[in-house]
């Protein structure tokens, strides 16, 4: 089981701002945390993040074919972007939505995610721990 986990914009300052939205961890730690789950159930994992809309649309095309299931934090593109939706679909590889925050408990703005249709399900507020818990969404995604 081969996981890419992409994260979109600003989630590189993880930790550093806004600690009571989105915790204290760093994206290293939250990194840290999904390794050592994957190592746990036997699952490998890639973990990038990027500011661009394009650089993750360039991503998740090329996971065809060498990763088994995409976690995705698409940060606010989640709400934006009909171009990573495309891509979604555009791959067919089962996609895992994931956010920090309850984003149903935020800003009206934050309960629409364009991606949501498309990806199998969403895991959302626990803060690192949704990022935990997409290791073993993705690890059962074909047990339903
Ligand atoms: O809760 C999440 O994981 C979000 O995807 C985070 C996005 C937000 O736009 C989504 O609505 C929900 C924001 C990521 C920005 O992260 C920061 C972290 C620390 C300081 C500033 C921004």
């Amino acid at each position: 089981m081969k996981i890419l986990f992409l994260n979109g914009p600003n989630l590189n300052l993880l930790g550093q701002r806004e600690p009571e939205v989105y915790g204290r961890a760093t994206l290293a730690d939250v990194e840290a945390k999904v390794r050592a789950r994957a190592r746990e159930l036997k699952a490998s994992v890639e973990f990038r993040q990027s500011n661009l809309e394009g650089e993750l649309v360039g991503w998740i095309q090329q996971a065809k074919g060498q990763f088994d299931v995409i976690a995705l934090n698409a940060a606010a593109y989640t709400h934006t972007s009909v171009a990573l939706r495309d891509a979604i679909v555009a791959v067919g590889i089962p996609t895992i939505e994931i956010h920090l925050s309850n984003v149903h408990a935020r800003e009206e703005f934050r309960h629409k995610s364009l991606i949501a249709p498309v990806c199998r399900g969403q895991i959302v507020g626990f803060g690192a721990n949704s990022y935990v818990l997409a290791v073993d969404a993705a690890v059962n995604v074909n047990e339903r």
